[in-house]
């Protein structure tokens, strides 16, 4: 370890070279945050320049009942549950139309592993959305989701996939991967799909044209080398798929789940992560602050370390709320704008594809916009 000089890896970093397993873990002994943000700052303006991106959309989470019952969740619950819920498929549009007003262009559908609803009825949600909204995309059902359709419909992978893609859904959401190492599944979420499972699923995903982001659940029972294994285990597909959008890291939210009594990351260590996945992921594009679970004041200070994405305005949000989160469920795109510019960098509107919308100007918004 010692024979890696810090010098060497910042000359790698600006040479756009490839960090190794053992670099990026001598890089994430460097406590030295400022060093880090630095160079993951490099990176970032390499990409992306001062451009922020972020997009108006609406979360919807269609159930909460889940027979996963994952330790780290706290908004999953049993059938039967007084506060156990489905949506029905016309909950589900009324919904969705709800927030047309507010100029959306996503919706964003991620949700528990309900033990009976059929696959029909998630086509049908996907199919009514696109026939009521159709100039809206759908990112909907992540790996695990889609990993579970095939189990209860005894349709593959790939052929659940194609169903969906059919009836509109345009990209999958990048939750389920939680930390991708089979043992620390077995004691956070052992009845979730292996490693391998969200891996396979997301590589069918990517080959038949179906984009996606890849989260990362820090915080919990997982060491920063588990860290660093999961990063290189996204790169690697992405070298093979290059259908990764974007990379999300999520800092656990302890409160009513399983592993209460844990502390919540710190901003230091939320930075941190940012700042090393910027460094890691040379093959991803985009790295998202996603400002519900990291805070409206760090997601602000992570365009500095490394981000260009801070997702969208939400409108409702269940999963982090449920564990203890203490910002809001909705921002208005007029905030996100303002939050981006106090930031001095460059607010970008973008679709869910990273289509440019709109790249706002200080002092020269478009009234007709805002919300
Ligand atoms: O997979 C669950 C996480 C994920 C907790 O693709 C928790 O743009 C923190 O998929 N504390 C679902 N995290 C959310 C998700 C997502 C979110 C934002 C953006 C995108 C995107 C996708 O939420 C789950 C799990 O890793 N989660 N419980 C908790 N207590």
């Amino acid at each position: 370890m010692s024979r890696i000089s810090l010098l060497e890896l910042q000359k790698k970093v600006i040479n756009g070279e490839r960090l190794t397993r053992e670099e990026a873990i001598h890089l994430a002994g460097v406590d030295d945050l400022l060093y880090l943000g630095r160079l993951a700052n490099i990176v970032k303006e390499r990409k992306t320049g001062s451009d922020v991106y972020f997009n108006v959309n609406r979360h919807i989470n269609l159930t909460n009942v889940c027979v996963s019952r994952c330790k780290f969740c706290a908004f999953s619950k049993d059938k039967g549950d007084p506060d156990a819920y489905a949506m029905t498929v016309d909950d589900v549009l009324t919904d969705a139309v709800s927030a047309v007003p507010l100029g959306i262009t996503e919706v964003h559908i991620v949700s528990g592993l309900h033990p009976d609803l059929p696959f029909e009825y998630y086509l049908e949600v996907i199919s009514k959305l696109k026939q009521t909204m159709p100039e809206i995309h759908i990112q909907a059902f992540t790996a695990v989701e889609i990993w579970y359709f095939a189990g209860i419909s005894g349709l593959s992978v790939e052929q659940v996939l194609k169903r969906l893609k059919d009836a509109g859904l345009g990209s999958m959401p990048g939750g389920g991967a939680e930390i991708l190492n089979d043992q620390i599944r077995q004691t956070v979420c052992p009845k979730k799909g292996s490693s391998s499972d969200w891996l396979e699923t997301t590589r069918i995903a990517h080959k038949i044209g179906i984009r996606s982001n890849a989260t990362m659940l820090y915080g919990h029972v997982e060491t920063m080398e588990d860290r660093i294994d999961h990063l290189i285990a996204l790169r690697d597909l992405q070298d093979e798929t290059g259908g990764f959008q974007s990379f999300i890291p999520l800092p656990f939210h302890p409160k009513n789940t399983g592993l209460d009594g844990l502390q919540k990351p710190t901003a230091f260590e939320s930075l941190k992560v940012l700042a090393l996945s910027r460094l890691i992921l040379d093959n991803f594009d985009h790295i998202k602050a996603f400002w519900i679970m990291m805070g409206i004041k760090v997601s602000q200070l992570s365009l500095l370390f490394g981000v260009d994405d801070l997702d969208g305005t939400v409108v409702e949000e269940k999963i982090t709320h449920a564990a203890g989160a203490e910002t809001g469920e909705s921002i208005s795109r007029a905030e996100l704008i303002d939050l981006i510019f106090e930031a001095d960098r460059i607010p970008v509107e973008r679709d869910t594809l990273y289509n440019v919308i709109q790249v706002h100007k200080a002092g020269k918004e478009d009234p007709s916009h805002e919300a």
